[in-house]
């Protein structure tokens, strides 16, 4: 990776999982550039190899080409002289960092669409111009709007298969202003989430944090009225280096011992309670559907109708109903790597990781298992 030729990011600025990718090049501090995917780049390397429209993407000056954020950092990971160590190696700090990945990455894609679709007043101009300007960045404003109609009817078509319904969005907004007050008092304490440095649970938790709700209007000002420092913490993800002058005397290291701290067991029960019933459902929808399906042969990919995008519906709970929501299989791709990095833990780590699981309420991250397994090839996921 030489500074003549540097890595290049296909991604957007209002791209939820562009963020998560960009924070991690940032603090890991590789030299990058970053295009759209309106750049002809996108459509004469890209598509063709990945064959849908999909960002965040890695390219390497070598034609390597990665797509998927937590494999674009494991990437990037495997071949930095200094990696950053996404992952802590100690028990309890490993599995809480993948839990909370999980979380960012899949649990928030509800508050973040909703706090992006549902306030018209607020947020339009602001996503019109963002969704058509990075199409054709130097569309006057006219333009700007008639080029965003489609991309932004094509998202708000995903709210109901989300769950997000005039019925749930009470329960959205208590859920995620639950979150909001838990993060910042741990943040108050804590730069990062595990301590001094980041690692995956930051990145994963920013990529909706960063993207949606703290940058289009609505809900980046119900941040800054009620939760600064969970600002303050996006704004540090966002910026090269460790920004952290309000902690001067902290190591930059996760917390010392594979300490938890209380505020983020606090943290840590909320993701229990808001998403671990989701995971339950998912995995059980999963199982049901191997069974019914014995003669699906390995290799072939999940979703096998291009025009669909889920598999079924599942119903979870939600502020005292039940919403029906679309059973996202990436979802489990990225529970599994959970489950593998538990059971590659000694006898003793597990213990020590239980303990914290349990306290949390996070046992469904663990103890729901497929039956039949994904892995993700040809940038897609496929069944074992
Ligand atoms: N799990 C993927 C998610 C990528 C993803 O869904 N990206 C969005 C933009 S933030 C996208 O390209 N959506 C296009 C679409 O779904 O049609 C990752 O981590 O890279």
């Amino acid at each position: 990776m030489s500074a003549k030729s540097p890595i290049t990011l296909y991604g957007s600025p209002p791209s939820l999982y562009s963020g998560k990718a960009r924070s991690y090049l940032r603090k890991a501090g590789i030299p990058f550039e970053e295009k759209l995917h309106s750049h002809p780049d996108y459509s004469a390397r890209i598509l063709p190899a990945i064959k849908r429209f999909v960002i965040p993407v890695l390219e390497t000056p070598d034609g390597k080409i990665v797509q998927d954020t937590t494999e674009i950092i494991e990437f990037l990971e495997a071949r930095h002289d200094a990696p950053l160590g996404v992952y802590p190696e100690s028990p309890r700090q490993k599995i809480v960092s993948m839990i909370i990945e999980i979380f960012g990455d899949e649990g928030m894609l509800r508050p973040a669409m909703h706090y992006r679709w549902n306030f018209p007043e607020e947020n339009d101009y602001f996503i019109s111009m963002e969704f058509g300007r990075f199409m054709k960045p130097d569309s006057p404003e006219e333009e700007a709007y008639q080029l965003a109609g489609m991309p932004k009817a094509a998202m708000q078509k995903y709210l109901p298969g989300l769950g997000i319904t005039d019925d749930s969005i009470p329960a959205i907004e208590k859920n995620y202003q639950e979150l909001l007050q838990a993060l910042d008092a741990h943040l108050l304490h804590s730069p990062y989430l595990l301590g001094g440095r980041p690692t995956m649970a930051d990145f994963g938790l920013y990529g909706p944090m960063y993207a949606h709700l703290a940058r289009d209007p609505a809900p980046e000002l119900l941040m800054k009225r009620t939760a600064n420092r969970v600002w303050r913490w996006v704004e540090r993800m966002t910026a090269v280096g460790a920004d952290m002058p309000e902690f001067p005397f902290m190591e930059r290291e996760t917390l010392a011992d594979d300490a938890i701290s209380e505020t983020l067991m606090d943290v840590l029960k909320i993701i229990g309670q808001q998403y671990g019933p989701e995971v339950a459902a998912l995995v059980e929808f999963f199982n049901d559907y191997s069974a019914a399906n014995p003669d699906i042969e390995s290799g072939s990919p999940v979703i096998t109708d291009a025009s669909k995008r889920v598999l079924g519906r599942i119903s979870i709970p939600l502020g005292g109903t039940q919403v029906s929501v679309g059973a996202r299989h990436y979802s489990l791709w990225m529970l599994q790597r959970i489950h593998n990095a538990y059971d590659g833990l000694s006898t003793t780590d597990r213990e020590v990781a239980d303990a914290v699981i349990t306290a949390a309420g996070l046992t469904s991250f663990i103890d729901h298992r497929l039956t039949r397994k994904i892995e993700r090839k040809g940038y897609t996921e496929v069944w074992v």
